[in-house]
């Protein structure tokens, strides 16, 4: 759960709890916004000058961002019942959530959401990408299911990720937007495009995006656009990414899927990643970032 706490002089902070810690990041408060919408200065009017905030960036009053503490997401891109709840048991101390996407639920069912849910945060990674009534008809059922959690596509446009979020709420749960793909055939169409999809995920009230690990100065390059939003960075380990790297441009948490579930000991991988993130976030908030 994220909120804004007031502090004295315009400082305050942004507050991120999780089930175990709070982390705290100084924000100036009320945010600034641009002048344009913005006719005071807010030094001198807190509130009026709060109000356009919340107006046009609804996200930062009401987002009910996923709970971060290791930084790690496991995605669980196996097709066997067993095996899945095994390798999800094993990481479950390591990882803030289990992303689950097709090759699970069509080989296993959308019952496997429920199953993993009764231990884990499950983030159901069914990449939404169509018009609003078909959108809002599947985060339905991915809710329904057990999921705290849904991805969508930017690229079908605003009203189709409104659909999303208006269902999330409903449920109380998540929405990340996807802006460019970490493999290489994102930069084909997707990349282009990357900087617009962010702006339109920071105006849609969704809790994040997800950016490419495996290009991290482009994490830099989003995380400047969506401000405090959660980014969510896949593309380490078997894509040539690094845990490092991508908490090091800004990304809040990584998603790992083949260097877990097919390592000798899923556990120990996990757990060498959750030091790694917590290494490289400690390091990233030393030079002055945000390290969450
Ligand atoms: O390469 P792996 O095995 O570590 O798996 C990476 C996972 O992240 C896999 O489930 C893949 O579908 C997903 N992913 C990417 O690899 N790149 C992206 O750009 C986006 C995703 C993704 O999960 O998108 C939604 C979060």
């Amino acid at each position: 759960m994220i909120h804004i706490e007031k502090g004295v002089k315009g400082i305050g902070y942004r507050v991120m709890e999780t089930g175990f810690e709070r982390h705290l990041r100084p924000i100036s408060y009320p945010m600034p916004v641009p002048n344009t919408l913005n006719p005071l200065p807010y030094s001198l009017s807190p509130i009026a000058s709060f109000l356009p905030k919340i107006l046009f960036y609804p996200h930062i009053m009401t987002c009910d961002a996923m709970k971060l503490s290791s930084g790690l997401v496991l995605a669980l891109d196996v097709t066997d019942r067993s095996r899945a709840l095994d390798v999800a048991a094993r990481v479950a101390p390591h990882i803030d959530a289990v992303k689950v996407g097709y090759p699970l639920v069509l080989s296993c069912g959308t019952g496997i959401i429920g199953e993993l849910a009764k231990s884990s945060y499950v983030l159901c990674d069914f990449k939404v990408a169509d018009i609003p009534n078909t959108n809002r008809l599947i985060a339905s059922e991915a809710f329904k299911a057990g999921a705290k959690g849904i991805i969508c596509h930017a690229f079908p446009g605003r009203d189709s990720i409104a659909a999303v979020v208006e269902e999330a709420k409903k449920h109380g749960g998540d929405v990340l937007v996807v802006t460019e793909m970490s493999h290489p055939g994102a930069l084909d169409f997707m990349a282009p495009k990357a900087e617009q999809m962010a702006r339109l995920a920071s105006d849609s009230n969704v809790s994040g995006i997800i950016a490419p690990a495996t290009r991290p100065e482009r994490v830099k390059a989003l995380r400047a656009i969506v401000g405090d939003m959660l980014i969510i960075s896949p593309g380490v380990g078997a894509q040539g990414g690094t845990a490092s790297r991508a908490i090091s441009a800004g990304a809040d948490a990584i998603i790992v899927g083949r260097s877990l579930y097919e390592a000798p000991d899923p556990a120990e991988a996990a757990s060498m990643f959750s030091s790694e993130i917590a290494e490289a976030r400690n390091a990233f908030r030393d030079k002055g970032g945000k390290g969450s």
